[in-house]
């Protein structure tokens, strides 16, 4: 194990601890990028493999979903992006992200302990009685949809592993938190960086060969169904109801009041009760 304080090592390294077959098999490792997405994106755009992974100590310009930002303190976290070019029908794409994040909770579950949750469509959160704080979130997009084969999803995944409260602006204390922050210990990053890939492995194998166990899996570790919610949507729309499942494309299926159930895509979700 290294020290969890130690910067993290170099890709032969990381592949020395991996015992995945394609995610991580190239594997680079940057002291500082923009974002771990946009390097991904270009590597996949001039060909790269499948199950290429770029690891990052510090992004830049970190972002998430909408443009928005993705606070990247340097050398406590992870950042990373896995670029996926395998011919799934595009129904299953949308889980790509979603399975992203259950293979993140699983592995913190593994690992630290703690019992991390699902908030609709992948962020990954830690509860405690009714406070609950975002510790990991996944940004999937897509690269050159023309056709199959020159088809890939780079997923980026941030997770926070040893950040402390102060590496979190005001805006984000009341939202955010880490591994650290909820157990009081600090993780190993590699180990926890190895076991995520290897989670997302299996699962999207699984979700190739038998999707309705692998959705059934999400499913279970989802905090979302069964809540109260209001579905923050583009354009200042939202929906209010009752999130009563994740359909078989990945959608949030929210029961509103005049009894009419509606497929969400994509949006922000508020859990009121
Ligand atoms: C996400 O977006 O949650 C996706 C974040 C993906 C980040 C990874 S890091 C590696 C790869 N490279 C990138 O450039 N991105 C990916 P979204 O659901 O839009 O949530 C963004 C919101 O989360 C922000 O508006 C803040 O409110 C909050 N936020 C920002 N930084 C955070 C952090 N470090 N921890 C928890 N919440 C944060």
């Amino acid at each position: 194990m290294t020290s969890p304080h130690a910067l993290l090592p170099s890709a032969e390294a990381i592949q020395a601890d991996l015992s995945t077959r394609i995610i991580g098999k190239k594997l680079f490792m940057h002291a500082e990028v923009d974002s771990t997405n946009d390097v991904a994106a270009a590597l996949a755009k001039s060909g790269t493999p499948d199950g290429t992974v770029v690891v990052a100590e510090r992004q830049t310009r970190g972002h998430g979903r909408l443009g928005r930002r993705w606070v990247s303190p340097p050398g406590v976290n992870l950042y990373f992006s896995i670029v996926i070019r395998r011919d799934y029908p595009l129904h299953l794409l949308t889980w790509l992200p979603l399975l992203a994040a259950l293979g993140v909770a699983r592995s913190v579950e593994k690992i630290t302990g703690l019992a991390a949750r699902l908030k609709w469509p992948n962020d990954v959160i830690c509860r405690r009685g009714d406070r609950t704080r975002k510790v990991a979130g996944i940004l999937a997009e897509s690269i050159g949809m023309a056709s199959s084969t020159e088809r890939a999803i780079v997923v980026g995944i941030g997770l926070n592993a040893n950040a402390t409260a102060e590496a979190f602006l005001p805006d984000l204390q009341s939202i955010a938190s880490s591994l650290l922050m909820e157990t009081g210990r600090p993780v190993d990053r590699v180990h926890l960086l190895v076991s995520i890939l290897s989670e997302i492995e299996t699962l999207y194998d699984e979700l190739r060969s038998r999707p309705a166990l692998t959705q059934a899996g999400y499913y279970a570790a989802c905090d979302t169904i069964g809540k109260e919610v209001r579905v923050e949507l583009l354009g200042n729309q939202h929906v209010e109801g009752v999130a009563e499942a994740v359909g078989p494309e990945g959608a949030l299926r929210v029961r509103v009041a005049d009894g009419a159930l509606v497929d969400i895509f994509a949006g922000d979700v508020v859990h009121l009760r």
